[in-house]
């Protein structure tokens, strides 16, 4: 059942997943903001909740100084997975990056409290190459993406469990984004009630950095 659920997610349009302040920006972000809902199966959800879960119990959730960009959360960089992860972080590589990308040689993992949220921020070049990609678990969120320069242009995605979403040139550099808190948690006239959310998310490497030399990235990057 949960597969031809999953099946019939691919026939819904974009504006099921994609929503933004109009025409223009819809259309010029058309491939520099994308979400893939379902692009994971219900399996290997449970192989990633499982495999990530014994890490973050370790952790304490923390909360945010007045300036930190996430509240309520709890993260980890991992390099070492399974066999059947990688095999996922394999996928999520060739839909999200272009072979002449090399990755970060560790994934972010972010485990966001029911309460938690992301404030919005532009990842640091510093950390961060062109391309941010994100597989969401648990809970469904919403991430908004508002332009640093003119405010009045966003996209919201909105981001179910199992789902992938792709940041790139333009929307990664050019908006800032955010995952929304709970009461805030709408798409569109939706309400999208958010739980425990964990994200693992793959960056790109900075375009002036070789392999062997990446910094290690503050929450948020
Ligand atoms: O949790 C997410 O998917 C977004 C994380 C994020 O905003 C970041 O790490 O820069």
């Amino acid at each position: 059942m949960a597969a031809s659920g999953r099946l019939a997610l691919g026939t819904l349009p974009r504006s099921s997943w994609v929503r933004g302040s109009g025409p223009a920006v819809l259309s010029r972000l058309r491939d520099a903001a994308l979400v893939r809902p379902g692009f994971l199966s219900t399996a290997e959800e449970e192989t990633l909740s499982r495999e990530l879960e014994p890490e973050l119990r370790r952790r304490r959730y923390e909360y945010d100084h007045w300036d930190a960009a996430i509240h309520g959360f709890r993260e980890t960089e991992k390099s070492r997975w399974s066999e059947a992860s990688r095999a996922i972080l394999q996928r999520v590589q060739a839909a999200a990056f272009s072979p002449g990308q090399t990755l970060l040689s560790s994934v972010h993992v972010l485990d966001l409290e029911p309460r938690g949220y992301i404030k919005p921020h532009v990842d640091s070049i510093k950390f961060c190459g062109a391309t941010i990609a994100g597989l969401s678990l648990l809970s469904p969120s919403v991430m908004r993406l508002v332009h640093t320069q003119e405010p009045g242009e966003w996209l919201e995605l909105l981001l179910e469990p199992g789902s992938l979403y792709i940041l790139r040139g333009s929307a990664r550099y050019d908006f800032s984004h955010e995952i929304l808190r709970d009461e805030e948690s709408f798409f569109g006239g939706r309400r999208v009630p958010r739980g425990r959310r964990i994200s693992v998310i793959c960056r790109s490497l900075p375009e002036e950095m070789g392999p062997g030399e990446p910094g290690q990235p503050p929450p948020a990057c």
